[in-house]
């Protein structure tokens, strides 16, 4: 068990969905989805457990292929180990008809394996408006602990797109055949892609589709760091899934999870009066590099932070003990984190460390960063790394220059 007195405060619901029970995660998204809940005040008290789920947008016309594909690509992506949710926005037939089943029975098998979460929504009747309550189901999708959400979307209207600027990866579904209504899509949906799939590639005419858009991506502008790929794939016959899933994880690798966080539109944006913990855990979400080695955020607080890391095999050195580094990236991470409990406001000018014992492989180290003394110009902080045995591992002493003046 994680040391979180946070979790152990939550209300029920909240330790349910956390937990990852399907019953309270259908529940609150049903909440969402018929109006009954307040989906910024949702997305604020989930804030702190956000940032791991990395959210991949599939989007295309009706009939495409967007859940066939889905469906395959959930195969790929359980056999690479991840736990995933799907959200089926708007599928073309009606909620209460043959949507819910057809994209049951499209995505198949997968809908009753344990690392799957499948959930259909109507694009009508929502009080808050579709993209909102999308927003805030993938909010809760991400705090259950799921390492995927994907959600499912007919590229027609504006709330699609805007459904789409949620996701940190999107991926446009073209099938051959499309002729001119490529070009329709071409104004709205393509220019955000970063994947272009030719799906139905079993098909006649997928050479020239994928050409097709080839020489339409010339005309837009190259995103930093990713050159959009196009890719063909038969979900039917299983061609071209296992090089669409490597797409997608070379995009997460360049994209990092959590964009869509950093997204201004997103509710939890407003943080004017967010408490130290919270601060700290969001802060900590945020890392791309905290996260890449797999560090969490297990105590927050005013002044003070403490992380964990569970070593593998990817964080030992040539002797086969924990790395200096690792240890060292722990320690940092709790000074980063305390110095900042009060706002973003403190930069690392100094940082000192000693190694006591060695770790490993199979250890869990826990950093725990405390306020030693502060002025009105620098602050200094103590950081312990333990192990689970108490030993102690290493002793860090870290000093920030504090560039603003503290939030209350
Ligand atoms: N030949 C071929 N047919 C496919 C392939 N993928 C999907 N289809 C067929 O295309 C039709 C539409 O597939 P769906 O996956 O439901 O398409 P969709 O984009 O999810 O449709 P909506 O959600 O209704 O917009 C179905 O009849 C599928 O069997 C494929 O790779 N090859
Ligand atoms: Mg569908």
């Amino acid at each position: 068990m994680k040391r979180d007195p946070q979790v152990h405060e939550a209300p029920a619901w909240l330790q349910a969905v956390l937990a990852g029970q399907r019953g309270a995660i259908a529940r609150v998204l049903s909440q969402v989805e018929r109006g009954d809940r307040d989906t910024a005040s949702l997305s604020a008290t989930l804030a702190p457990h956000l940032g791991r789920a990395h959210v991949l947008g599939i989007t295309g016309a009706p009939g495409a292929g967007k859940s066939t594909l889905v469906h395959a690509l959930l195969g790929e992506l359980l056999a690479r180990g991840k736990t995933l949710a799907v959200i089926a926005v708007d599928p073309s037939s009606p909620i209460s008809g043959g949507a819910v089943l057809g994209d049951r029975v499209r995505m198949g098998e997968h809908g009753a394996h344990p690392d799957v979460f499948i959930r259909s929504v109507a694009s009508r009747g929502h009080l808050g408006g579709l993209s909102q309550a999308t927003a805030a189901m993938i909010d809760v999708l991400d705090a259950a602990g799921f390492d995927m959400v994907i959600v499912e979307t007919v590229g027609a209207g504006q709330s699609e797109v805007e459904i789409m600027r949620v996701a940190d990866t999107r991926l446009v579904a073209c099938p051959p055949g499309l002729g001119d209504d490529v070009q329709a899509l071409k104004a709205g949906i393509l220019e955000i892609a970063d994947l272009l799939v030719v799906t139905k590639s079993d098909l006649p005419g997928a050479e020239p589709a994928a050409r097709h858009l080839k020489d339409m991506l010339h005309l837009r502008a190259a995103a930093e760091g990713w050159k959009v790929p196009v890719l063909r794939v038969s979900s039917t016959a299983g061609t071209g899934i296992a090089e669409l899933a490597d797409g997608i994880e070379a995009h997460i690798a360049v994209a990092g999870r959590g964009r869509r966080l950093q997204h201004q539109a997103h509710p939890t944006a407003h943080r004017a009066h967010e408490a130290p913990a919270d601060r700290v855990r969001r802060l900590a979400a945020l890392d791309p590099f905290v996260r890449s080695l797999g560090i969490s955020c297990v105590e927050a607080g005013p002044g003070m932070a403490a992380v964990e890391i569970t070593l593998g095999a990817q964080h030992l050195n040539f002797n086969g003990t924990c790395h200096g580094g690792v240890t060292f990236a722990l320690a940092d991470t709790a000074f980063g984190l305390a110095s900042n409990s009060h706002g973003k406001v403190a930069a690392g000018i100094d940082a000192h460390i000693t190694y006591q014992v060695a770790a490993n492989e199979g250890d869990t180290l826990l950093a725990r960063a405390t306020e030693v003394s502060r002025s009105k110009k620098l602050a200094v902080y103590r950081v312990d790394v333990t192990r689970r045995d108490g030993a102690m591992v290493s002793s860090f002493t870290g000093t920030v220059y504090v560039t603003q003046r503290a939030t209350p």
